[in-house]
Order: C-alpha cells, then sequence, then structure tokens
C-alpha cells in the first residue's frame, strides 16, 4: 500500500485517479483550490481520502501536502487552450509556477516519483502524423507552451536533483465528471450534454479537424503503469497517452447523434484561436517502456460516457 497525492483531486481525471487507487488498496491524499475543479467529483470519496483545499501555488501547502508521500500525480491545472489565449498570465501561473512548487516540495520530501498530466498540444500544428515524442516541440498556444515548459522542469529536476519524473502527453481525454458548464469546457463533454437535451452543439470551423480522443480509463492505467514502471525507462522521460486512431468533429457528431435523442445538424462557427487542425498519437514508447495499452477503444468511451451523463 503506498500513499498517493493527487493535485486537482477536484477534477475529472484527479478524482478517476484516486477512485482507481481506492480500488487497488492505497492511501490518497489531494488538493484542490476548486478553481476548475469541483467538489461534487470528489463528494462520494471525501470519507475516505486526505483531502485539503489548498492551491500549488502555496508551497507551504505543498510541502505539508507533499510529507510522507511515495507518488505525486500532478494533474492540477487551468487545462484550456483558449482560456490562455485570453489570459496567459493565470495560465503561466497555474500551470507553470504551479507545477515548479510541487516539484520543489516533492524533492524536498523525498517523495519516489512524480508523474504529470502532460498535454498533447506541445506539438502544434506540425504536418507529420502520427506526433512522436521525438519530435521537435511546436507549442502554438500559450497553454501549450506552459504545459511543455512543465515538461521541461519534470525533466530538469530528474536531472539537477535526481527526483523521478514522468511526464504523460494526454491526448484529449475524457470521460464521466468532465465539466460540460464552462465556455472552456472540453468538446465532448459540452456536446454530449448538449445533445441529451437535444440542444444543437457548435463546432468551431468546418468541423474536419481531427483529434485522438482518449477515454479516462486508459488515462487512469497509464499513470498507474507510470508510478510502476523501472527508473531506467521512465524517470525524465516523456510519454504520449492516448489511443493511436483519430476522429474529426463531423464524424464524432455522427456518432453522438446515433448515442443521443439529438437530430438536427450542428451549427459551424468561427475557428478557435490558438487551435491546432489534426492530433494523432504514436503510442510505441509507452507501449514499450511502461506496458501502456489503450482498453478502451474511442466509440466504447463514448458511449460509456454519454450512459454516464444521461444517468446523472
Ligand atoms: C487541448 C489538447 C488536449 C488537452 C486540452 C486541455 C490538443 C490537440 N489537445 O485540447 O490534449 O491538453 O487542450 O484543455 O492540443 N470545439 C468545438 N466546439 C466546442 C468546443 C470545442 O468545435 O464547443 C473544437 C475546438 O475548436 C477544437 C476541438 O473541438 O478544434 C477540441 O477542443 P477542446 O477544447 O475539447 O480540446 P483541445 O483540442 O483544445
Amino acid at each position: 500500500m503506498a500513499l498517493y497525492l493527487i493535485t486537482g483531486i477536484g477534477g475529472f481525471i484527479g478524482s478517476s485517479l484516486a477512485r482507481a487507487l481506492l480500488a487497488k488498496g492505497d492511501q490518497v491524499r489531494g488538493v484542490d483550490n476548486f478553481s476548475t475543479g469541483n467538489r461534487q467529483n470528489i463528494a462520494e470519496i471525501l470519507d475516505r481520502i486526505d483531502f485539503r483545499e489548498a492551491d500549488i501555488l502555496d508551497l507551504e501547502a505543498m510541502h505539508k501536502a507533499c510529507a510522507g508521500v511515495d507518488f505525486v500525480l500532478h494533474q492540477a491545472a487551468i487545462p484550456s487552450v483558449p482560456k490562455s489565449v485570453l489570459d496567459p498570465l493565470g495560465s503561466n501561473r497555474a500551470n507553470v509556477d504551479g507545477t515548479v512548487n510541487v516539484l520543489v516540495a516533492a524533492r524536498d520530501a523525498r517523495v519516489k516519483r512524480v508523474v504529470y498530466a502532460a498535454s498533447s498540444s506541445a506539438y502544434g500544428d506540425t504536418p507529420t502524423l502520427p506526433k512522436h515524442e521525438a519530435m521537435k516541440p511546436d507549442p502554438i498556444s500559450p497553454y501549450a507552451v506552459a504545459k511543455l515548459a512543465s515538461e521541461h522542469y519534470l525533466i530538469s529536476f530528474y536531472r539537477c536533483y535526481g527526483l523521478e519524473t514522468v511526464a504523460l502527453r494526454y491526448f484529449n481525454i475524457f470521460g464521466p465528471r468532465q465539466d460540460p458548464s464552462s465556455p472552456y469546457s472540453g468538446v465532448l463533454a459540452k456536446f454530449i450534454t448538449l445533445m441529451l437535451r437535444a440542444q444543437q452543439p457548435t463546432i468551431f470551423g468546418d468541423g474536419e479537424q481531427s483529434r485522438d480522443f482518449t477515454y479516462i480509463d486508459n488515462a487512469v492505467e497509464a499513470n498507474l503503469q507510470a508510478c510502476t514502471a523501472p527508473a531506467t525507462r521512465a524517470a525524465g522521460q516523456v510519454f504520449n497517452v492516448a489511443t493511436g486512431t483519430r476522429f474529426t468533429l463531423n464524424e464524432t457528431f455522427k456518432l453522438l447523434q446515433g448515442m443521443t435523442p439529438y437530430t438536427g445538424q450542428p451549427k459551424y462557427g468561427p475557428e478557435r484561436g490558438g487551435d491546432i487542425k489534426h492530433s494523432l498519437a504514436d503510442i510505441s514508447k509507452a507501449e514499450a517502456a511502461l506496458g501502456y495499452k489503450p482498453k478502451v477503444d474511442f466509440e466504447e468511451g463514448l458511449r460509456r460516457t454519454v450512459e454516464w451523463y444521461r444517468r446523472s
């Protein structure tokens, strides 16, 4: 039994990690300031976790949170491309300064390993598909720059202080509990909740942009594997976490039409600034080094997610 600290435990990824660890019999401590997370996501596990309401920018709180911890799963972030375009300073504070705070606290507490929620946005709009980790990153939005800068901090902390760190480049993770309510919410949470209410979703651009949408259970599995993989293969490394398939928004909309009561067409609006056109991962590095294999494909993940929103 190990003690895990999850930053951003109120988020949909953080709270899913917490549930998986509790089910495995591990101990969970979590921090969140609820800037983007939601108390509801941890309400039913609150009595089984050591929860502390704190901001990752508070170094003293991070030092306390890291005391006695084996593994840190650093998920806390302001996870939005358009929000970062509007507020680059806020994005940098949460997504870069916050990460450095967590790393300093983890280093001082001598935790075994830090696993980080990095982002596929680091690759930018370069034409080569699929994206593999050896490619030169080319971030576009302030969010993508911040996520990439944090990856470099992780590698730096491994090189300079020997703190074992692993960066997982998430490719559009989706699933139950993802917040659909903000204008910055992920596209699937928004589309599913709208279409379940028979309301029209808006596609930004022509809908031919594509994503390697990745169901949450795959990301959870990758985090657990990133904690246990031998340091010789994982420490100081960056890994894609994805499925290795991609769907356009137009294709996704059609799939959702078959799963929801919405029978109309989507509305098409202007393209969103800072966006990238196509995203698809090569997942062979994570397969070889972590033993990662996506267990739930896009369509099955979509079905499960629609079902969850329908019930809730
Ligand atoms: C980026 C990252 C993702 C994760 C995420 C955090 C890429 C490829 N992916 O996701 O890994 O870090 O940021 O937020 O960079 N859209 C609509 N209508 C809507 C909402 C969105 O058409 O109502 C479009 C949007 O313009 C984009 C696509 O859907 O083309 C996906 O948008 P998103 O915000 O769900 O995720 P994205 O790709 O910015």
